[in-house]
Order: structure tokens, then sequence, then C-alpha cells
């Protein structure tokens, strides 16, 4: 299932990010290239099952490598560092971060050929489409 990921996708169309980042408690200056930049996503699988995603822009590019429901020790682009977890639930790919006592998801899933990105704080959502590159 995670194959319908693996590809290279830029960002196609943004919501409610910056409310999104605030509730996150990113920063001012970091939220305005958050708002500007267009990331490139780059999912793959390697021979061993290492799932890789790259989010890739003038900004900042960053890497995960992770095993679907294993915990591990993430940097995010705003330089949280939170404990991560990455499941697959009918076909959507669930990532939940905890730090400082804060918690968020990152719901991803395909539809139409796109990606959809549904952030999730609290009762603060945005939503991302990605398309193929
Ligand atoms: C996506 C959204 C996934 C959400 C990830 C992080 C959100 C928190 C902060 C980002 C803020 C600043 C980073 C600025 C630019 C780097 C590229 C943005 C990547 C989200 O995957 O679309």
């Amino acid at each position: 299932m995670i194959e319908q990921f693996v590809g290279t996708w830029r960002l196609d169309s943004s919501e409610n990010f910056d409310n999104y980042m605030k509730a996150v408690g990113v920063c001012l200056a970091t939220r305005q290239m958050g708002n500007l930049v267009k990331p490139n996503f780059i999912v793959s699988v390697d021979d061993q099952g290492l799932i890789s995603m790259k989010s890739q822009s003038t900004f900042k590019t960053t890497e995960i490598k992770f095993r679907l429901d294993e915990e591990f020790d993430e940097t995010t682009a705003d330089d949280r560092k939170t404990k991560t977890v990455i499941t697959m639930e009918n076909g959507k790919l669930i990532q939940t971060q905890k730090w400082k006592g804060k918690e968020t998801s990152i719901e991803r899933e395909i539809t139409d050929g796109k990606m959809t990105v549904k952030c999730i704080i609290g009762d603060v959502v945005a939503m991302r489409t990605y398309v193929k590159a």
C-alpha cells in the first residue's frame, strides 16, 4: 500500500497552513517561508523495506527514514525535536509527532492521483494537495 505514495510530488495547493503553523508554535520568520515555499515531496522504499520521505525546497530539505509502527526521533523543518510514529490505516499514511506535551498528526492519502495532506493540531486543520511531478 505504501507503493501508491512512491514517487516525486510537488505542492499544488495549500489552505489554512499559516494557522496550522501558528498552532504548532512556528515563529513568524519561519512561517513566512513555510507559506511561500512549494516543496517537492519524494517517497521511496529501499530493498530492506525502509521508507524514506524527503521534503525538498530551496528553503529547507528534510528527510526521514522509518518503518511503519516503529517510533523514531524526528527533527522537523521548523526544528522541533519530536517522537514520531507513522502508521498505515485504510490507505492513509498517518504521521503522529509528539513534543513538549503537544501532539499533531499529518494524514496523507492518495485520491484521484493526487496526494492530499491533512495537518491537524487540536481543532486546527490545514489541507494541502500534491500532484505527481
Ligand atoms: C507538508 C506539510 C507537512 C507539515 C510539516 C511541517 C509543518 C511545520 C512547519 C513547517 C514550517 C516551516 C518550514 C518551511 C519550509 C519548509 C518546507 C515546508 C514543508 C512542510 O508536507 O506539506
